[in-house]
Protein backbone atom coordinates (compact mmCIF):
# COMPACT_ATOMS: atom_id res chain seq x y z
CA UNK A 1 0.00 0.00 0.00
CA UNK A 2 1.33 3.08 -1.06
CA UNK A 3 2.83 5.41 1.93
CA UNK A 4 0.13 7.97 3.33
CA UNK A 5 0.58 11.85 2.50
CA UNK A 6 -0.13 14.52 4.64
CA UNK A 7 -3.47 15.47 2.80
CA UNK A 8 -4.50 11.66 3.71
CA UNK A 9 -4.10 12.19 7.15
CA UNK A 10 -5.42 15.31 7.31
CA UNK A 11 -8.61 13.81 5.14
CA UNK A 12 -9.08 10.84 7.24
CA UNK A 13 -9.08 13.53 10.48
CA UNK A 14 -11.45 15.42 8.57
CA UNK A 15 -13.56 12.51 8.09
CA UNK A 16 -13.60 10.89 11.19
CA UNK A 17 -12.82 12.94 13.80
CA UNK A 18 -14.81 15.69 15.54
CA UNK A 19 -14.00 19.38 13.99
CA UNK A 20 -13.53 21.00 17.21
CA UNK A 21 -10.05 21.96 16.34
CA UNK A 22 -8.45 24.21 13.08
CA UNK A 23 -4.76 22.78 12.48
CA UNK A 24 -2.20 24.65 10.95
CA UNK A 25 -1.77 21.95 7.82
CA UNK A 26 1.42 19.84 9.23
CA UNK A 27 0.73 16.55 10.16
CA UNK A 28 3.50 14.95 12.59
CA UNK A 29 5.00 11.70 13.48
CA UNK A 30 8.26 11.99 16.05
CA UNK A 31 9.62 13.98 18.29
CA UNK A 32 12.94 14.82 19.90
CA UNK A 33 14.23 17.65 22.66
CA UNK A 34 13.06 20.63 20.33
CA UNK A 35 12.21 19.06 17.09
CA UNK A 36 9.50 17.10 15.24
CA UNK A 37 9.32 16.02 12.17
CA UNK A 38 6.40 14.96 9.53
CA UNK A 39 5.01 12.14 7.73
CA UNK A 40 7.47 13.32 4.79
CA UNK A 41 10.24 13.69 7.29
CA UNK A 42 10.45 17.39 6.99
CA UNK A 43 12.15 18.68 10.78
CA UNK A 44 10.37 21.42 12.30
CA UNK A 45 11.60 23.51 15.67
CA UNK A 46 8.10 23.26 17.97
CA UNK A 47 7.75 26.78 19.24
CA UNK A 48 4.44 25.78 20.41
CA UNK A 49 5.57 22.86 22.84
CA UNK A 50 1.70 21.87 23.08
CA UNK A 51 1.03 25.10 24.57
CA UNK A 52 3.95 24.98 27.61
CA UNK A 53 3.25 21.08 28.11
CA UNK A 54 6.59 19.82 26.58
CA UNK A 55 8.98 21.97 28.70
CA UNK A 56 11.46 19.13 28.92
CA UNK A 57 11.34 18.63 25.31
CA UNK A 58 9.59 15.89 23.10
CA UNK A 59 9.98 12.19 24.10
CA UNK A 60 12.38 13.03 27.18
CA UNK A 61 14.09 9.67 27.68
CA UNK A 62 14.12 9.59 31.81
CA UNK A 63 10.46 11.10 31.60
CA UNK A 64 9.52 8.21 28.96
CA UNK A 65 11.67 5.43 30.70
CA UNK A 66 9.52 5.91 33.96
CA UNK A 67 6.27 5.59 32.26
CA UNK A 68 8.02 2.64 30.08
CA UNK A 69 9.25 1.00 33.55
CA UNK A 70 6.18 1.65 35.28
CA UNK A 71 3.61 0.72 32.77
CA UNK A 72 5.23 -2.90 32.97
CA UNK A 73 4.55 -3.07 36.65
CA UNK A 74 1.04 -1.58 37.37
CA UNK A 75 -0.57 1.15 35.65
CA UNK A 76 -4.12 1.96 37.80
CA UNK A 77 -5.35 0.42 41.10
CA UNK A 78 -7.75 3.69 41.17
CA UNK A 79 -8.45 5.38 44.91
CA UNK A 80 -10.37 2.03 46.27
CA UNK A 81 -6.74 0.63 47.72
CA UNK A 82 -3.71 2.24 48.36
CA UNK A 83 -0.37 1.44 46.44
CA UNK A 84 3.21 1.80 47.00
CA UNK A 85 3.68 4.80 44.32
CA UNK A 86 1.41 7.65 45.32
CA UNK A 87 2.69 8.52 48.51
CA UNK A 88 5.94 8.84 47.56
CA UNK A 89 4.75 11.13 44.61
CA UNK A 90 2.58 12.94 47.33
CA UNK A 91 5.89 13.72 49.76
CA UNK A 92 7.70 14.64 46.59
CA UNK A 93 5.19 17.10 44.73
CA UNK A 94 4.43 18.80 48.65
CA UNK A 95 8.10 19.19 49.25
CA UNK A 96 9.38 20.40 45.28
CA UNK A 97 6.09 23.34 45.47
CA UNK A 98 6.15 23.84 49.54
CA UNK A 99 3.07 22.86 50.64
CA UNK A 100 1.45 20.15 53.02
CA UNK A 101 -1.02 18.21 50.64
CA UNK A 102 -1.50 18.01 46.55
CA UNK A 103 -5.23 16.55 44.98
CA UNK A 104 -4.42 14.50 42.26
CA UNK A 105 -6.13 15.23 38.58
CA UNK A 106 -5.13 14.25 35.54
CA UNK A 107 -6.02 17.90 33.04
CA UNK A 108 -6.06 21.29 33.66
CA UNK A 109 -9.26 21.52 33.74
CA UNK A 110 -10.19 18.97 36.04
CA UNK A 111 -7.53 20.78 38.65
CA UNK A 112 -9.25 24.13 38.38
CA UNK A 113 -12.77 22.54 38.71
CA UNK A 114 -11.09 20.90 41.78
CA UNK A 115 -9.82 24.15 42.68
CA UNK A 116 -13.13 26.14 43.13
CA UNK A 117 -14.80 23.05 44.83
CA UNK A 118 -11.83 23.33 47.25
CA UNK A 119 -12.41 27.01 47.43
CA UNK A 120 -16.16 26.68 47.83
CA UNK A 121 -15.68 24.17 51.04
CA UNK A 122 -13.36 26.17 52.55
CA UNK A 123 -15.29 29.31 51.82
CA UNK A 124 -18.74 27.67 53.90
CA UNK A 125 -16.89 25.73 56.58
CA UNK A 126 -13.95 27.83 57.46
CA UNK A 127 -15.19 31.71 56.49
CA UNK A 128 -19.02 31.25 57.44
CA UNK A 129 -20.65 31.72 54.01
CA UNK A 130 -24.03 31.31 54.01
CA UNK A 131 -24.79 28.03 51.70
CA UNK A 132 -24.65 27.78 48.04
CA UNK A 133 -24.00 31.87 48.26
CA UNK A 134 -19.66 31.46 47.84
CA UNK A 135 -18.49 33.39 44.63
CA UNK A 136 -15.34 33.33 43.13
CA UNK A 137 -13.69 36.55 41.17
CA UNK A 138 -11.88 35.72 37.84
CA UNK A 139 -10.69 37.92 35.02
CA UNK A 140 -11.74 38.91 31.81
CA UNK A 141 -10.14 37.20 28.82
CA UNK A 142 -9.17 34.11 31.11
CA UNK A 143 -8.94 30.88 30.18
CA UNK A 144 -8.89 27.77 32.88
CA UNK A 145 -10.56 24.84 30.34
CA UNK A 146 -13.46 23.86 28.50
CA UNK A 147 -15.64 22.71 31.03
CA UNK A 148 -19.30 24.03 31.57
CA UNK A 149 -18.04 25.47 34.70
CA UNK A 150 -15.06 26.99 33.61
CA UNK A 151 -16.32 28.26 30.13
CA UNK A 152 -19.28 30.46 32.80
CA UNK A 153 -16.31 32.56 33.39
CA UNK A 154 -15.12 32.82 29.86
CA UNK A 155 -15.63 36.34 28.26
CA UNK A 156 -14.91 35.25 24.62
CA UNK A 157 -18.15 34.30 23.02
CA UNK A 158 -16.18 31.34 20.90
CA UNK A 159 -15.53 29.72 24.30
CA UNK A 160 -19.46 29.81 25.48
CA UNK A 161 -21.96 30.69 22.89
CA UNK A 162 -24.58 27.93 22.70
CA UNK A 163 -23.18 26.02 25.95
CA UNK A 164 -25.64 27.48 28.43
CA UNK A 165 -27.01 27.56 30.85
CA UNK A 166 -24.36 28.57 33.12
CA UNK A 167 -22.84 28.10 36.89
CA UNK A 168 -23.36 30.81 38.86
CA UNK A 169 -21.04 32.44 41.54
CA UNK A 170 -18.14 34.13 39.14
CA UNK A 171 -17.98 37.63 39.20
CA UNK A 172 -15.68 38.77 36.09
CA UNK A 173 -12.86 41.93 36.97
CA UNK A 174 -10.82 43.68 34.61
CA UNK A 175 -6.93 41.75 34.54
CA UNK A 176 -4.46 43.78 36.34
CA UNK A 177 -6.78 46.24 37.98
CA UNK A 178 -6.43 46.17 41.56
CA UNK A 179 -9.22 48.76 42.43
CA UNK A 180 -11.90 46.78 41.15
CA UNK A 181 -10.24 43.60 42.67
CA UNK A 182 -10.41 45.00 45.88
CA UNK A 183 -13.98 46.42 45.46
CA UNK A 184 -15.59 43.05 45.05
CA UNK A 185 -13.16 41.37 47.60
CA UNK A 186 -14.90 43.65 49.95
CA UNK A 187 -18.29 41.28 49.46
CA UNK A 188 -18.24 38.61 52.37
CA UNK A 189 -19.03 35.86 50.22
CA UNK A 190 -16.57 36.12 48.22
CA UNK A 191 -14.31 32.73 48.89
CA UNK A 192 -11.33 33.20 46.20
CA UNK A 193 -9.74 34.89 43.39
CA UNK A 194 -8.44 32.75 40.68
CA UNK A 195 -6.41 33.99 38.48
CA UNK A 196 -3.67 33.31 35.73
CA UNK A 197 0.06 35.05 36.57
CA UNK A 198 0.21 35.67 32.66
CA UNK A 199 -2.62 34.66 31.05
CA UNK A 200 -1.92 32.80 28.14
CA UNK A 201 -4.45 32.63 25.49
CA UNK A 202 -5.31 35.14 26.03
CA UNK A 203 -1.75 36.46 24.38
CA UNK A 204 0.69 35.98 27.08
CA UNK A 205 -0.91 39.49 28.81
CA UNK A 206 2.14 39.65 31.50
CA UNK A 207 0.03 42.23 34.04
CA UNK A 208 2.43 45.62 35.68
CA UNK A 209 4.93 44.11 38.56
CA UNK A 210 3.74 44.19 41.39
CA UNK A 211 0.20 43.11 40.64
CA UNK A 212 0.45 39.30 41.75
CA UNK A 213 1.65 40.71 45.22
CA UNK A 214 -0.80 43.45 45.84
CA UNK A 215 -3.55 41.59 44.58
CA UNK A 216 -2.57 38.26 46.77
CA UNK A 217 -2.11 40.81 50.18
CA UNK A 218 -5.79 42.57 49.14
CA UNK A 219 -7.02 38.84 49.58
CA UNK A 220 -5.20 37.85 52.61
CA UNK A 221 -6.71 41.34 54.06
CA UNK A 222 -10.34 40.00 52.97
CA UNK A 223 -9.65 36.93 54.26
CA UNK A 224 -10.14 35.04 50.53
CA UNK A 225 -7.75 32.42 48.84
CA UNK A 226 -5.74 33.62 46.50
CA UNK A 227 -5.34 30.67 43.43
CA UNK A 228 -2.90 30.64 41.09
CA UNK A 229 -3.67 28.87 37.67
CA UNK A 230 -0.59 27.77 36.63
CA UNK A 231 -0.94 25.13 34.50
CA UNK A 232 1.00 27.02 31.15
CA UNK A 233 2.78 29.50 33.31
CA UNK A 234 4.38 26.97 35.76
CA UNK A 235 7.23 24.28 35.77
CA UNK A 236 9.83 26.83 34.58
CA UNK A 237 8.16 28.14 31.35
CA UNK A 238 7.84 31.82 32.34
CA UNK A 239 12.19 31.39 33.89
CA UNK A 240 10.79 30.99 37.38
CA UNK A 241 9.75 27.27 38.68
CA UNK A 242 6.41 29.50 39.23
CA UNK A 243 5.39 32.87 37.44
CA UNK A 244 4.26 33.46 41.24
CA UNK A 245 7.62 33.49 41.94
CA UNK A 246 8.66 36.52 40.24
CA UNK A 247 6.77 38.38 43.14
CA UNK A 248 7.71 36.22 45.68
CA UNK A 249 3.90 34.97 46.22
CA UNK A 250 2.57 32.22 47.04
CA UNK A 251 -0.90 31.16 46.74
CA UNK A 252 -3.27 29.73 48.48
CA UNK A 253 -3.89 26.88 46.09
CA UNK A 254 -1.38 26.08 43.34
CA UNK A 255 -3.19 24.47 40.33
CA UNK A 256 -0.61 22.70 37.68
CA UNK A 257 -0.54 20.54 35.10
CA UNK A 258 0.54 20.45 31.59
CA UNK A 259 4.18 19.93 31.99
CA UNK A 260 4.35 18.66 35.05
CA UNK A 261 4.18 15.67 33.29
CA UNK A 262 6.65 16.65 30.61
CA UNK A 263 3.55 15.89 28.12
CA UNK A 264 4.08 12.59 28.01
CA UNK A 265 0.97 11.16 30.46
CA UNK A 266 -2.42 13.39 31.58
CA UNK A 267 -1.15 14.88 34.77
CA UNK A 268 -2.71 17.86 36.88
CA UNK A 269 -2.58 18.41 40.02
CA UNK A 270 -4.15 20.72 43.16
CA UNK A 271 -1.70 21.71 45.70
CA UNK A 272 -2.57 23.75 49.26
CA UNK A 273 -2.17 23.46 52.90
CA UNK A 274 -4.01 21.24 55.77
CA UNK A 275 -6.22 24.57 56.74
CA UNK A 276 -7.73 24.39 52.84
CA UNK A 277 -7.45 21.14 51.53
CA UNK A 278 -8.82 18.96 54.59
CA UNK A 279 -11.96 20.63 53.94
CA UNK A 280 -12.44 17.83 51.57
CA UNK A 281 -13.23 14.69 53.12
CA UNK A 282 -13.08 11.05 51.24
CA UNK A 283 -15.66 10.11 48.93
CA UNK A 284 -16.58 14.32 48.14
CA UNK A 285 -14.27 14.49 45.52
CA UNK A 286 -12.39 11.99 43.11
CA UNK A 287 -10.88 10.52 39.51
CA UNK A 288 -10.06 7.22 38.29
CA UNK A 289 -7.12 8.24 37.00
CA UNK A 290 -6.15 10.72 39.54
CA UNK A 291 -2.87 10.03 40.94
CA UNK A 292 -2.40 6.64 38.71
CA UNK A 293 1.29 4.99 39.55
CA UNK A 294 2.03 5.52 35.91
CA UNK A 295 1.04 9.86 36.87
CA UNK A 296 2.90 9.85 39.50
CA UNK A 297 6.31 7.96 38.20
CA UNK A 298 6.71 10.55 35.15
CA UNK A 299 5.94 13.57 36.82
CA UNK A 300 8.62 12.74 39.28
CA UNK A 301 10.97 12.55 35.90
CA UNK A 302 9.63 14.88 34.72
CA UNK A 303 9.79 17.41 37.66
CA UNK A 304 13.98 16.20 38.15
CA UNK A 305 14.21 17.19 34.70
CA UNK A 306 13.56 20.83 35.23
CA UNK A 307 15.83 20.94 38.33
CA UNK A 308 19.01 18.83 37.05
CA UNK A 309 19.06 20.56 33.74
CA UNK A 310 18.25 24.09 35.15
CA UNK A 311 15.47 24.50 32.90
CA UNK A 312 14.44 28.01 34.81
CA UNK A 313 17.57 29.64 33.71
CA UNK A 314 17.79 28.51 30.35
CA UNK A 315 14.06 30.00 30.14
CA UNK A 316 15.36 32.97 31.66
CA UNK A 317 18.20 33.45 29.72
CA UNK A 318 16.96 32.07 25.93
CA UNK A 319 14.04 34.44 26.64
CA UNK A 320 15.72 37.27 26.37
CA UNK A 321 18.09 36.68 23.71
CA UNK A 322 14.45 35.65 22.01
CA UNK A 323 12.62 39.13 22.98
CA UNK A 324 15.73 41.17 21.46
CA UNK A 325 16.52 39.57 18.68
CA UNK A 326 12.63 39.81 17.80
CA UNK A 327 12.53 43.38 18.73
CA UNK A 328 15.42 43.61 16.12
CA UNK A 329 13.46 42.46 13.41
CA UNK A 330 12.49 45.45 11.02
CA UNK A 331 8.89 44.93 9.82
CA UNK A 332 5.59 46.65 9.87
CA UNK A 333 3.99 43.31 10.59
CA UNK A 334 5.43 43.33 14.03
CA UNK A 335 3.73 45.33 16.35
CA UNK A 336 5.05 44.54 19.66
CA UNK A 337 6.90 41.47 21.57
CA UNK A 338 5.67 40.71 25.14
CA UNK A 339 6.60 37.37 27.79
CA UNK A 340 8.38 36.13 30.31
CA UNK A 341 10.91 33.74 30.07
CA UNK A 342 10.10 31.70 27.02
CA UNK A 343 6.63 32.41 27.22
CA UNK A 344 6.36 35.23 24.47
CA UNK A 345 3.76 36.39 22.43
CA UNK A 346 4.05 38.35 19.11
CA UNK A 347 1.53 40.62 17.73
CA UNK A 348 1.01 40.96 14.32
CA UNK A 349 -0.23 43.66 12.18
CA UNK A 350 -2.16 42.58 9.26
CA UNK A 351 -0.58 43.67 5.65
CA UNK A 352 -2.17 43.63 2.39
CA UNK A 353 -4.17 40.83 3.40
CA UNK A 354 -1.15 38.65 5.09
CA UNK A 355 -2.14 37.74 8.67
CA UNK A 356 -0.60 35.98 11.52
CA UNK A 357 -1.89 32.65 10.16
CA UNK A 358 0.07 33.24 6.83
CA UNK A 359 3.35 34.01 8.90
CA UNK A 360 2.82 30.85 10.85
CA UNK A 361 2.43 29.17 7.63
CA UNK A 362 5.12 30.61 5.61
CA UNK A 363 7.21 29.77 9.23
CA UNK A 364 5.94 26.06 9.13
CA UNK A 365 7.24 25.51 5.54
CA UNK A 366 10.55 27.34 7.06
CA UNK A 367 10.62 25.03 9.60
CA UNK A 368 9.60 26.37 12.72
CA UNK A 369 6.23 25.41 14.01
CA UNK A 370 4.06 27.85 15.96
CA UNK A 371 -0.01 28.77 16.06
CA UNK A 372 -2.25 32.47 16.09
CA UNK A 373 -4.00 32.74 19.40
CA UNK A 374 -7.63 35.39 19.10
CA UNK A 375 -6.71 35.97 15.42
CA UNK A 376 -3.30 38.23 15.20
CA UNK A 377 -1.53 37.34 18.13
CA UNK A 378 1.35 34.59 17.48
CA UNK A 379 2.73 32.72 20.82
CA UNK A 380 5.99 31.33 21.09
CA UNK A 381 6.93 28.68 23.57
CA UNK A 382 9.87 26.38 22.56
CA UNK A 383 10.87 23.66 24.41
CA UNK A 384 13.07 25.23 27.59
CA UNK A 385 15.73 22.64 27.10
CA UNK A 386 16.42 24.79 23.26
CA UNK A 387 20.01 25.87 23.18
CA UNK A 388 21.39 29.39 22.73
CA UNK A 389 22.66 27.65 19.30
CA UNK A 390 19.23 26.50 18.19
CA UNK A 391 17.17 29.65 19.41
CA UNK A 392 19.52 31.32 17.19
CA UNK A 393 18.98 29.52 14.23
CA UNK A 394 15.20 29.32 14.59
CA UNK A 395 15.51 33.08 14.98
CA UNK A 396 17.39 33.25 11.39
CA UNK A 397 14.39 31.31 10.16
CA UNK A 398 11.65 33.33 11.55
CA UNK A 399 14.10 36.43 10.15
CA UNK A 400 13.98 34.66 6.68
CA UNK A 401 9.76 34.74 7.09
CA UNK A 402 9.01 38.11 7.77
CA UNK A 403 11.60 39.58 5.36
CA UNK A 404 9.46 37.98 2.69
CA UNK A 405 6.40 39.80 3.76
CA UNK A 406 8.23 43.30 3.05
C1 LIG B 1 -7.29 23.80 24.07
C2 LIG B 1 -5.68 27.57 25.08
C3 LIG B 1 -3.44 27.54 26.00
C4 LIG B 1 -4.60 26.68 30.44
C5 LIG B 1 -4.71 27.24 31.74
C6 LIG B 1 -6.13 25.48 32.43
C7 LIG B 1 -6.07 24.89 31.18
C8 LIG B 1 -5.29 25.48 30.16
C9 LIG B 1 -3.97 28.52 32.08
C10 LIG B 1 -6.85 23.61 30.93
C11 LIG B 1 -5.21 24.82 28.82
C12 LIG B 1 -4.72 24.62 26.57
C13 LIG B 1 -6.05 24.02 26.20
C14 LIG B 1 -5.94 23.76 24.74
C15 LIG B 1 -5.04 24.85 24.17
C16 LIG B 1 -4.31 25.40 25.35
C17 LIG B 1 -4.46 26.85 25.50
F1 LIG B 1 -5.34 28.19 23.94
F2 LIG B 1 -6.71 26.79 24.92
F3 LIG B 1 -5.93 28.45 26.04
F4 LIG B 1 -2.42 26.94 26.43
F5 LIG B 1 -3.45 28.80 26.07
N1 LIG B 1 -5.46 26.64 32.70
N2 LIG B 1 -4.72 25.38 27.80
O1 LIG B 1 -3.85 27.30 29.47
O2 LIG B 1 -5.98 22.52 30.83
O3 LIG B 1 -7.80 20.84 30.52
O4 LIG B 1 -6.45 21.58 28.56
O5 LIG B 1 -5.38 20.20 30.35
O6 LIG B 1 -8.31 23.69 24.76
O7 LIG B 1 -7.28 23.95 22.84
P1 LIG B 1 -6.44 21.23 30.01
Amino acid sequence: MAKMTSQDYMQKEDKYGAHNYHPLPVVLERGEGVHVWDVEGKQYYDFLSAYSAVNQGHCHPKIVGAMHEQAQKLTLTSRAFYNNILGEYEEYVTKYFGFDKVLPMNTGAEADETAIKLARKWGYMKKGIAEDQAKIICCNENFHGRTITIVSMSTDPDAYNGFGPFTPGFVKIPYNDLETLENELKDSNVAAFLVEPIQGEAGVYVPEEGYLKKASELCKKYNVLFIADEVQTGIARTGKMLACDHEGVKPDILILGKAISGGVFPVSAVLANDDIMLCIKPGEHGSTFGGNPIACKVAMAALDVIKDENLEENAERLGKIFRDEFNSIQSDMIELVRGKGLLNAVVIKNKEGKTAWDVCVAMAENGVLAKPTHGNIIRFAPPLVITEEQLRDAMNKIKEVFKKFE
